[in-house]
């Protein structure tokens, strides 16, 4: 029965890995001039990891600036219209880029799931000062480290950013600590409970500075890996589809990770991680008795 059961579950994965193929058959939705343009080129941290010109973040426009390029593309989130900011582990030539993003898109949480290093290879800038009370300053915008929660699967990282040029404000930076790229998160439960953890303080943020900016829905929540296709599409989709699963008892993997990479091209990098969201999922809802 063992072995028969080891069979079924097979057979599923197979049949779940061929619907990722093909959806990865699918051409892209559109066009990657932007990205593509010689003086763009270097503002990729992989040249074959572009962003749709019908999605991407522009940059507002800035004196002496040649461009408003960066690697970052909106995503629709569950019922709310550019949720997230999915966008490559910034490098170093492009802090100043993405701090002015973040600053320029009223961002208040951002989601970091990768280290800088890993196995040995970069993966991403220290784009921020990691250490408590340090500071550093990106083109016109200063960070500064208020405060470093650590825990066993995350950091939580309190920063204040200073606008020289109009005042201030915080922002919260998650980095999750246990998800190889092109892999999958050794726990599930553990992932899906640092979700709850970044939505809660999306939602304190929001309601704190709703007073400030009059928001409706909120900013949108950054969200980036190394690539800021794999782990940041993984991790969306879930979030999506709880969030969709949380308010109408349904869900659908396959409409969100068709829909997303309308958005951000190549978005969930391996067939793994696409059975990992289904397999999040129903852990989850094994766990709360959903099932
Ligand atoms: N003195 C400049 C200013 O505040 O206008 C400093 C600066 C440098 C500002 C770089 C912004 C910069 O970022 P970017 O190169 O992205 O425009
Ligand atoms: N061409 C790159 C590479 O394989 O090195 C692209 C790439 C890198 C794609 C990382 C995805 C990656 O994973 P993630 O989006 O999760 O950082």
């Amino acid at each position: 029965l063992a072995e028969l059961a080891a069979h079924v579950a097979r057979v599923q994965r197979v049949g779940i890995y061929q619907e990722y193929k093909d959806i990865r058959k699918e051409m892209p939705s559109g066009t990657f001039h932007c990205a593509m343009t010689p003086v763009n080129q270097e503002r990729n941290r992989y040249g074959d990891v572009l962003c749709l010109d019908q999605s991407r973040v522009h940059l507002k426009p800035r004196m002496g600036e040649i461009s408003d390029y960066i690697n970052a593309s909106f995503i629709d989130g569950y019922k709310q219209k550019n949720a997230y900011i999915g966008t490559q582990g910034p490098l170093e030539k492009t802090y100043s880029h993405f701090w002015r993003m973040v600053w320029e898109q009223n961002v208040l949480v951002m989601v970091m799931t990768t280290r800088t290093e890993e196995g040995g290879r970069h993966k991403c800038g220290q784009y921020w000062p990691p250490e408590e009370g340090g500071q550093e300053v990106y083109g016109h915008i200063a960070v500064v480290n208020q405060r470093v929660d650590r825990h066993s699967h995350y950091n939580q990282t309190t920063l204040e950013l200073h606008n020289t040029e109009v005042g201030q404000r915080q922002v919260t930076h998650f980095q999750y600590l246990s998800w190889p790229d092109y892999g999958v998160p050794t726990s599930a439960v553990t992932l899906i409970d640092f979700l709850g953890t970044v939505k809660r303080q999306q939602r304190a943020a929001v309601k704190a500075a709703q007073s400030r900016w009059n928001l409706s829905e909120g900013p949108p929540m950054v969200v980036h890996c190394s690539a800021g296709i794999g782990r940041t599409g993984t991790l969306c989709a879930l979030d999506i589809c709880l969030s969709q699963l949380q308010d109408v008892g349904t869900l659908n993997i396959w409409q969100t990770v068709h829909h997303m990479r309308t958005q951000r091209a190549y978005s969930i990098q391996t067939a793994e991680q696409y059975y990992f969201c289904y397999s999040a999922i129903l852990e989850h809802a094994r766990g709360r008795d959903l099932l």
